[in-house]
């Protein structure tokens, strides 16, 4: 039984971990924390964004290419004969190379493997709309021919082509859009901008507003007129970029391309669009505008012994995930210093374009889905009259969604068309809507399956959190009601939607829930730690009552039942604690609350709540 449960346990989390994140674990030891450049997102803010019509094409496209190509990937990861650990990309910062040795990798750059072409045909067969590419990454090194600084691609390398040019002329042909990463605020190469301490350790010296004014935005000029129409400008890492150089920045990329965007990264929350932290995917509902960055495998920029890639499985269901939160999915691969995509990305990208083919309809222009929490089975895209069901785990016969108010006028298969049998009901017990759509034996994609249900009107559901069709009652920290003792309570929700900084225990949430499938279940805090496996604390004792039952647990990972669950790649560990059983014998309205009794908080960390999580125990 013990083993049971807990396998059906672990395969519950895992489920979630799968669409939730993902990791390179590497930019954590590689960089240092970024500053969001956004605001804290409030996942369960519900507010659509104001229209911006620059965000058309942008909101159509929902899936784009990624590229990180410079001078980082003649070295791949490896100086001195030493691999240098990190993101590729961050090589000249990890293994602080002078300026004067980095700069002689420009004489080796020669990719003569490179064929825009080719690239920009790979990104449009895995159904890709948008590449952005990195124009200059935070070494500094210009990757188009550039007037003003003689650091660039054209006039220090042996190959003395543009490939940007190139890139703009072939996305052209194909009806892809270019958008280009600029690093407006890093640029190691310069004594007065930000980010090179080895070279230029006294801060003192330095004068970013020279920099900024002499080199960034010169630059991004340059890319703003002699390159076609532009998707965006994709700038990163704002660090102490002032409020106002971001605005003008964003005003100049707006000024020269009314239409091209400007990512959120700018800083100062300038941005037309929120881009959340690498490799993160939102637990809670986004209905703003916002893009999910992944990398293919650990790096950004080519590492030539990272083949930690991420499997098609995991690329399908982030992207799915990104959709079904409103959101749009940029997916990472990292060209050799030949000029090439390695071969295991291609391999990828094409099984997504086999995907998209079937059922890119559940994905461009689709919104995120009408429901403040995902599913067991997978997660929700819509779009009017039409909601598109991402089945990841197919269910045996019949799929169940709760609390769908419409008249469903249709349900069937993307994959062929095929038409399914359903059923509408109410059940009294919990006043909820049940659907049930039959459903063949296999699934039609081992993935994502689609399931699309044509509505009448707009979508209506319950706006009370309901018992997941598994059994399980999934209690998301983001959907509780926040007891704080005093307003100075640090506790908040993070970009993720996971409680964070609960360090006071005379704070306590709880939820409002309908169980729909009374019975007997464990009890379970899924708590979290934070980026790249780091800093997690324990060792907080906590009460849970519901249903007129009491029990108490410690937060803990000691013992095999304990152990910390990784996530699909370890970027956030999960970390579940089994508190205790609750048998609720009737169907109904609850009320489940979490009280601390005490709380260890040495890193300030406190108690990362994830979820109460109410697993069913097998009979
Ligand atoms: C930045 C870059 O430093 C990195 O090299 C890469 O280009 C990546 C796409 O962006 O790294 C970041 C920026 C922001 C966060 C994390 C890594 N963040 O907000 O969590």
């Amino acid at each position: 039984m013990c083993c049971a449960g807990k396998n059906h346990m672990r395969r519950l989390v895992l489920q979630v971990l799968l669409v939730m994140v993902s990791a390179a674990s590497l930019w954590g030891q590689a960089a240092p924390a970024e500053k969001q450049s956004a605001p804290a997102q409030q996942p369960t803010k519900q507010t659509k964004e104001a229209p911006n019509p620059r965000l058309d094409w942008w909101r159509q496209a929902r899936f784009g290419m990624f590229i990180h190509w410079g001078l980082y990937a003649i070295p791949a990861g490896e100086w001195k004969g030493k691999p240098i650990a990190g993101i590729g990309e961050w090589i000249m910062n990890r293994a602080k190379i002078p300026v004067t040795e980095y700069e002689q990798l420009a004489k080796q750059f020669n990719p003569t493997k490179f064929n825009a072409d080719q690239w920009v045909s790979i990104a449009k067969n895995a159904g890709m709309k948008y590449i952005v590419i990195t124009s200059k990454h935070h070494d500094g090194f210009a990757m188009y021919g550039s007037k003003v600084s003689p650091y660039n691609v054209v006039d220090a390398t042996p190959f003395h082509r543009d490939p940007m040019k190139e890139l703009a002329a072939a996305c052209k042909k194909a009806g892809i859009r270019l958008a280009f990463y600029y690093s407006q605020s890093q640029d190691w190469h310069e004594p007065d901008a930000i980010g090179n301490d080895w070279d230029f350790p006294d801060e003192s010296k330095k004068d970013f507003s020279h920099y900024f004014e002499q080199k960034a935005k010169p630059q991004v000029k340059e890319l703003l007129t002699n390159y076609g129409a532009l998707g965006s400008i994709w700038s990163d890492t704002p660090r102490s970029i002032s409020k106002q150089q971001s605005e003008e920045l964003l005003a100049m990329v707006h000024q020269y391309q009314p239409t091209a965007l400007v990512s959120g990264r700018v800083g100062n929350n300038a941005g037309d669009y929120e881009t959340v932290g690498d490799n993160q995917v939102a637990v809670g509902p986004m209905k703003r505008d916002w893009e999910a960055i992944s990398t293919t495998n650990d790096t950004w920029g080519y590492k030539k012994d990272d083949n930690n890639w991420k499997p098609t499985s995991v690329l399908i269901r982030q992207m799915a995930h990104a959709a079904g939160h409103n959101g749009n999915y940029l997916l990472n691969v990292g060209p050799t210093a030949e000029g090439v995509i390695p071969q295991p990305a291609v391999q990828a990208l094409s099984e997504m374009g086999q995907w998209i083919k079937v059922n890119g309809n559940a994905l461009y222009g689709t919104s995120g889905g009408p429901f403040n929490y995902d599913q067991s089975w997978g997660v929700i895209s819509a779009r009017p009259g039409k909601l598109y069901l991402h089945v990841f785990d197919w269910p045996q016969k019949e799929l169940t969604l709760y609390g769908l108010k419409n008249k469903v006028q249709s349900a069937y298969l993307l994959a062929g068309n095929k038409k399914l049998k359903f059923n509408q009901s109410m059940d009294k017990n919990v006043d909820t809507n049940v659907l049930r759509v039959s459903l063949p034996a296999a699934a039609p994609d081992k993935n994502d399956s689609v399931v699309v249900l044509n509505i009448a009107g707009e979508p209506e559901v319950d706006t009370s959190l309901i018992q997941q069709p598994s059994g399980a009652v999934d209690l998301n920290a983001y959907l509780g009601n926040i007891h704080k003792a005093d307003k100075d309570s640090t506790l908040r929700m993070d970009t993720r939607g996971v409680a964070e900084h609960w360090t006071n225990k005379e704070d306590w949430l709880d939820w409002n829930f309908k169980l729909v499938q009374p019975g007997t279940f464990d009890v379970v805090l899924v708590t979290s730690g934070q980026k790249n496996n780091h800093n997690w604390e324990g060792g907080h004792k906590v009460g849970i009552e519901v249903a007129g039952q009491k029990i108490a647990g410690t937060v803990n990972n000691d013992g095999e039942e304990n152990d910390p669950v990784k996530p699909y790649w370890n970027y956030w560990n999960y970390v579940i604690s089994k508190l205790g059983r609750v048998t609720i014998e009737k169907a109904g309205a609850y009320q489940l609350s979490l009280k601390p009794d005490s709380i260890v908080s040495e890193q300030k960390l406190g108690l990362t709540l994830v979820e109460v999580k109410l697993v069913p125990v097998q009979k």
